[in-house]
């Protein structure tokens, strides 16, 4: 069952991460949420291509080729398309915005786009998927990138490392992730009704095995 519309929603993927996992609950069809991806990356329209609204920024920073990694343009990405950005958000009572925190594009982007939905009125929750140990130095990146977000955004934080601790050894990288978006989808939808009848977002915060840290 879809959860109630008494509060618009807005899930907005950015980077790869986000907006696969934009795709995947899009298709799932359980949430009454308008869809939205940001890129940098060409490759988007590929992957992404059934989504709501797909919005790619910083064409005139980085080509269309992604930030590879370098959260400084994604920010310039972010700052330079403010207005779509604006539009592609809406006017949503609540901005779920999902990335995965070490990436150019994600960590780079996602605190501006988390400031234009505050400043837009919205509630605003990040999920940031946080880096396997083994990728040098996103984890640090990521750690960079929710510092860099408003104090009044919310935040939770998934380890992508902790999904191969609870899964175990067996699991492929594919298992990993549909785990991780599954929860995603899951805590979103337990988010907003716990929003809707006015409770604190964090009561649940042991729920998921995946999650490292929670701020409201
Ligand atoms: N759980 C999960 N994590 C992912 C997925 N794709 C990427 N990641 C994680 O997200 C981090 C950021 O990678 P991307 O999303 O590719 O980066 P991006 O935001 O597109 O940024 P740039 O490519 O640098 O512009 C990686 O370091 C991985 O830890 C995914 O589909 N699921
Ligand atoms: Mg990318």
């Amino acid at each position: 069952m879809k959860n109630s519309k008494s509060m618009k929603v807005s899930f907005v993927g950015v980077g790869r991460c986000g907006s696969n996992i934009a795709q995947y609950l899009y298709r799932q069809d359980e949430h009454d949420f308008d869809y939205v991806c940001i890129n940098t990356d060409d490759a988007l329209d590929r992957i992404n291509n059934d989504l709501q609204t797909k919005l790619r920024i910083g064409r005139a920073i980085v080509s269309g080729n992604g930030c590879e990694g370098d959260a400084e343009l994604g920010r310039l990405a972010a700052e330079a398309d403010r207005g779509s950005i604006k539009l592609a958000v809406g006017d949503a009572d609540v901005v779920i915005i999902c990335a995965g925190m070490g990436g150019g594009t994600g960590g780079g982007a996602t605190p501006v786009i988390a400031q234009l939905a505050l400043n837009a009125g919205a509630k605003v929750i990040v999920l940031a998927v946080m880096p396997f140990e083994f990728e040098g130095e996103r984890p640090l990146q990521a750690r960079v990138a929710v510092g860099n977000l408003s104090s009044e955004a919310s935040c939770i934080e998934f380890c992508n490392d902790k999904l191969i601790e609870v899964l175990g050894g067996q699991a492929t990288m594919e298992d990993a992730y549909i785990a991780l978006n599954d929860w995603i989808g899951k805590a979103s939808a337990r988010l907003i009704s716990r929003l809707e009848m006015g409770e604190q977002l964090w009561q649940e915060q042991n729920d998921c095995p995946f999650i490292s840290q929670w701020k409201s």
